[in-house]
């Protein structure tokens, strides 16, 4: 099975609460306040990894925490830091929200995106020493770290993908083309998972070529197999249309394929096309006969005898339009790219005291109060001040 979307459940650990301590010393009952902080909360980071081929790993993970920052002690200690979670997933993948708002397209090797931040850590009554206040009897609570529902969605990374009906022979093609193996069969629909395949040139050039199962007419209202696959058609600057040059009319046949690139839109119906009329071992070479401006060549081939197979080959490097590099500064193109979401700032914090809670900042509305109150461990009783206001917790 490919599959090529998974939905996430991505939730940072907690930071660390500050402690509330005071030093031990003979004779002196208290001493000055020596509670250290909590730790940061683990965060949830995806990271582009070349050597996955789709998202199947989160078939069976689909929550995700990371780990819990540890509570600041006495004497000073400070609470450490939680664990991250680092998700690797294939070049290509396009992370968006439960609104299905785009937070990021990791289409570079090692590119990563933090999906959920870490919650802050709490400072320790230690910080919070001034001259005029010697024995600060509080001290702050860790914030919970963000949540969050993440779609996932790899769109494959080709410099041209293969595309025709079925038994056209694509798979015969990338199989003589490049390294890539498909299985190859006289039975329509043999090809069932995107396949990529590396050509490589004599001068050490590469291209990408995906071979995608066949189009059939309907299939970009889901008839078939393809419609599924289209999505991946996206990022290719070319596709090489592979025709049958036994099964009919070559012109009938490309048009049939092309309305469906048409009815799928999203730029399929403008990408240049490289035309392949194959099989000419057993019928001889049709012409196209069509004056379509996005046909870049016509290559009459056999994937059975190997006629005209080279003559395509080296053709594919100097049509397939070459890609774009987004240079992103004037003279620095960075190896991978960080993505970060906004930090948002919490309005209020929670302090601990020694009777209960104090919250300080904007006042937060009661069930978001109640919330960070549990998460901050609250108990029946505990005395909770807010502003001027002072009310016992129940
Ligand atoms: N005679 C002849 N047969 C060919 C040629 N190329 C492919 N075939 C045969 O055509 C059939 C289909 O080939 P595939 O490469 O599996 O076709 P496909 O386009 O990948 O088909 P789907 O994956 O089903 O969409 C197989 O039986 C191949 O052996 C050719 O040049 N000449
Ligand atoms: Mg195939």
């Amino acid at each position: 099975m490919f599959n090529d979307r998974a939905r996430i459940h991505v939730v940072a650990g907690r930071g660390g609460d500050g402690a509330l301590s005071f030093r031990r010393e003979k004779h002196v009952p208290k001493g000055g306040p020596d509670g250290g902080d909590g730790g940061p909360g683990g965060s949830v980071v995806l990271v582009a990894d070349p050597a996955l081929r789709d998202l199947s790993a989160f078939r069976t993970r689909r929550a995700i925490a990371a780990g819990k920052g540890g509570h600041g002690g006495g004497s000073g200690r400070h609470g450490a830091a939680g664990r991250d979670v680092e998700l690797r997933v294939p070049v290509g993948t396009e992370v968006r929200d439960d609104a299905g708002e785009l937070l990021a397209d990791l289409t570079r090797p090692a590119a990563r995106l933090v999906v959920a931040r870490g919650g802050s850590p709490g400072r320790g009554n230690k910080n919070f020493a001034t001259p005029t206040r010697q024995t600060p009897r509080f001290a702050e609570i860790g914030l919970p770290g963000e949540e969050a529902d993440i779609e996932l969605h790899l769109k494959l990374l080709a410099d041209a993908a293969l595309v025709g009906q079925p038994n056209a022979g694509k798979s015969s093609l990338l199989r003589r083309i490049s390294n890539a193996k498909p299985k190859v069969a006289e039975y329509p629909f043999t090809t069932l998972a995107p396949v990529l395949g590396t050509v490589d040139a004599p001068d050490g050039r590469q291209l990408v070529v995906a071979d995608v199962p066949g189009l059939i007419e309907g299939a970009a209202e889901g008839v078939g197999l393809g419609h599924e696959f289209l999505a991946h058609l996206e990022r290719a600057r070319a596709l090489v249309h592979v025709i049958d040059a036994a099964a009919g009319d070559p012109a009938e046949q490309f048009r049939a394929v092309d309305r469906e690139l048409g009815a799928y839109g999203h730029g399929l119906e403008e990408l240049p096309q490289i035309v392949v009329l194959n099989k000419i071992d057993i019928a001889p070479a049709p012409s196209l006969g069509l004056d379509d401006q996005r046909i870049l060549g016509v290559f009459p081939l056999s994937c059975a005898t190997g006629e005209g197979v080279e003559t395509l080959k080296r053709s594919l490097f100097s049509l397939i339009p070459p890609a774009v590099e987004v240079i992103l500064d004037d003279d620095a193109v960075p190896d991978f790219l960080v993505y970060r979401p906004k930090p948002r700032r919490p309005a209020f914090r929670i302090l601990r005291t020694d009777r209960g809670y104090r919250v300080v900042g904007r006042p937060p509305d009661e069930d978001e109060l109640d919330e960070a109150l549990r998460a901050a461990g609250v108990r029946e009783g505990d005395e909770v001040v807010v502003g001027e206001e002072t009310f016992e917790y129940r």
